[in-house]
C-alpha cells in the first residue's frame, strides 16, 4: 500500500501545515454565538468541528474536494476512496494498487457467517452488519500496535490499514447478509477479478445478466459514500474513533446510527411508503389520490420519508444522480413513476406544513434510491440500509484516518443541566 501510503500522508502534511496556521494566528476568532436554541435543537448548524473530506453546501449540496455530485457519480467505490483520503483522483498505478489491497484482504472469517447463522431470522440486517463488523475487531491492527506502543504520529498509518481491511470484507458481508437472512442460499465467492461494486452486485446474484443492475449497485456505493462530519453517522463514528477506539468498533457505531429511521434508515421506509400507496390505491395513482395520502400520513404524526434535510435547502443532488439513471434504464418502472408522482406533490405540501416551519420541504437521496433497487428485483427492502451502510463505512474510515493524521483530540463537548440554564439567564438578566 506504499502508493496509498504516500498520498495521504502526502494530504496529512499539507491538511496540517494549514491548521497550524490557522490556529497559530486565528485561534480565537469567533466562527458564530452558540444560543439555547442551538442546545436545545440538536446543535443544528453550530460549526464544531473540522471535516477535509467532504462539505455539503445548502444549495448544491455535496462535494468532494471540489467534485460535485455529476462530477464524480461515474466513478467507482475504489476511486471515490482514494479521493475522499487523499483529495485527488488516483491514476492508474495507484488504482491498480488499492485494487490488489482490497482484493487480498477480501475474506470473511468463517465465525462471522458462524454468528450469522446462530441469529433469529428476525434480526434486521443492519443489526447483522454492525455485529459482523463487531465480531471481526480482533483483527484491529490499530488495537495491536496501540498495545504496543506505536507513537501518536503512526496512528493514522494503522488507521488505515484497518480501513483496508474492513472495507474489503464488505461485498462478501453485505452479500451474505442477503442470501442467508432472505434467500437461504450458498454464498458467492469474492471474485479477485472484480473490484467492490462488481463484487457486490456478483455475491448479491440479482439480476446478473442485466449490467445496468452492476452500475446502479456501483452508483450507490459512490453517491452515499460521504455528507461531511455532523450527520448522526459519521459524527458517532468520529465521536468514537476519537477515545482511540479502532475503526471496526467505530465503523459499527456509526452504523448503529445509520440505522434510524430519521437517518439512512429513511430509504427503507420509503419503499414501505410507496408501497402502501401500490396497495391501498394503486400503481396507477394520480397526483390527487398522492395527495390525500401524504396529508394522511402528516395529520398520523408521522414524517414524510426521503424529505427534509437538516442542512440541505434545496433538492438533492444525489436525488437527482439516482433520477438520471432511472430515465435512462427504468422509465417506466412503476415504482420510478410514484417517486416522480411524490416530487411533484410533497414539497407543495411541506412547504405550507407546520406554518411552513419545515426548513427543507425537498426530497433527499432516501426519496428515490431505494425504488430503482426494487425494480431490479431487489424486494427486500429492509436490506437497503446495508448498501448505504457500505458506502458510507468509506467516508467514516477516510474521515477518521485523516483525523488520527491530524492529531486530533478526543470529542467531549460541555452538557449543561436546567438549573444551570435557568440560573445562566437570572445572571445574565
Ligand atoms: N415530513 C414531516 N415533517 C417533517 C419532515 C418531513 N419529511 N421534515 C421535517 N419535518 C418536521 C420536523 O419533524 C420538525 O417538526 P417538529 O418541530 O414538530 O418536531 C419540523 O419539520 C422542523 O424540522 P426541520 O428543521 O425542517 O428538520 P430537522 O433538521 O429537524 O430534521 C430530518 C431533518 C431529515 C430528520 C427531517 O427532515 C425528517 O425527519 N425527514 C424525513 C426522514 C428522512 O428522510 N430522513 C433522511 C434524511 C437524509 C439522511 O440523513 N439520509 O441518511
Amino acid at each position: 500500500m506504499e502508493l496509498l501510503l504516500k498520498n495521504v500522508n502526502h494530504r496529512i502534511e499539507s491538511l496540517c501545515k494549514e491548521l497550524t496556521q490557522i490556529h497559530e494566528t486565528h485561534s480565537d476568532t469567533i466562527l458564530g454565538d452558540i444560543t439555547i436554541k442551538h442546545l436545545l435543537g440538536g446543535m443544528r448548524g453550530l460549526k464544531a468541528m473540522v471535516c477535509n473530506t467532504s462539505y455539503v453546501d445548502p444549495m448544491e449540496g455535496l462535494f468532494i474536494s471540489g467534485y460535485t455530485v455529476p462530477e464524480f457519480s461515474d466513478k467507482t467505490p475504489e476511486e471515490i476512496f482514494f479521493l475522499l483520503c487523499t483529495g485527488k483522483f488516483p491514476n492508474d498505478s495507484e488504482l491498480a494498487e488499492l485494487h490488489t489491497e482490497l482484493s487480498n484482504r477480501a475474506e470473511v472469517p468463517g465465525y462471522v457467517w458462524d454468528l450469522f447463522h446462530s441469529l433469529p431470522k428476525d434480526t434486521h440486517p443492519m443489526t447483522m452488519l454492525s455485529m459482523g463488523i463487531m465480531a471481526m475487531e480482533g483483527q484491529s491492527v490499530f488495537k495491536r500496535k496501540y498495545l504496543e506502543g506505536i507513537p501518536k504520529s503512526d496512528f493514522w498509518k494503522y488507521s488505515l490499514e484497518d480501513s483496508l481491511n474492513l472495507i474489503a470484507k464488505l461485498p462478501s458481508l453485505a452479500a451474505g447478509i442477503y442470501k442467508i437472512l432472505f434467500m437461504n442460499a450458498k454464498l458467492v465467492e469474492h471474485d479477485p477479478a472484480l473490484g467492490l461494486a462488481g463484487n457486490l452486485s456478483h455475491q448479491l446474484g440479482i439480476n446478473n445478466k442485466d449490467t445496468s443492475f452492476a452500475d446502479l449497485v456501483r452508483l450507490y456505493l459512490v453517491l452515499h459514500c460521504d455528507h461531511e462530519g455532523g450527520n448522526v453517522s459519521a459524527f458517532t463514528a468520529r465521536v468514537v474513533n476519537s477515545a482511540l477506539s479502532n475503526l471496526f468498533l467505530a465503523t459499527a457505531s456509526g452504523l448503529n446510527g445509520l440505522a434510524g429511521p430519521l437517518h439512512g434508515l429513511a430509504n427503507q421506509t420509503c419503499l414501505h411508503f410507496i408501497n402502501q400507496i401500490h396497495e391501498e390505491i394503486g400503481v396507477d395513482a394520480s397526483l390527487d389520490e398522492i395527495h390525500e395520502f401524504v396529508l394522511k400520513t402528516l395529520n398520523t404524526g408521522n414524517v414524510i420519508p426521503g424529505y427534509g434535510h437538516a442542512v440541505l435547502r434545496a433538492t438533492d443532488p444525489r436525488f437527482t444522480a439516482f433520477m438520471k439513471f432511472g430515465d435512462e434504464n427504468c422509465a417506466n418502472s412503476p415504482y420510478l413513476q410514484t417517486v416522480k408522482k411524490l416530487f411533484d406533490v410533497v414539497p407543495k405540501i411541506l412547504k405550507k406544513y407546520k406554518g411552513g416551519k419545515i426548513a427543507n420541504p425537498w426530497p433527499n437521496v432516501d426519496a428515490i434510491s431505494g425504488s430503482l433497487l426494487y425494480h431490479y428485483g431487489m424486494t427486500h427492502y429492509d436490506f437497503y440500509t446495508v448498501m448505504f451502510g457500505i458506502s458510507r463505512t468509506l467516508g467514516f474510515c477516510a474521515q477518521n484516518v485523516i483525523a488520527r493524521g491530524l492529531n486530533q483530540p478526543i470529542i467531549r463537548p460541555k452538557s449543561v443541566t436546567n438549573k444551570w440554564l435557568k440560573n445562566y439567564i437570572a445572571e445574565k438578566g
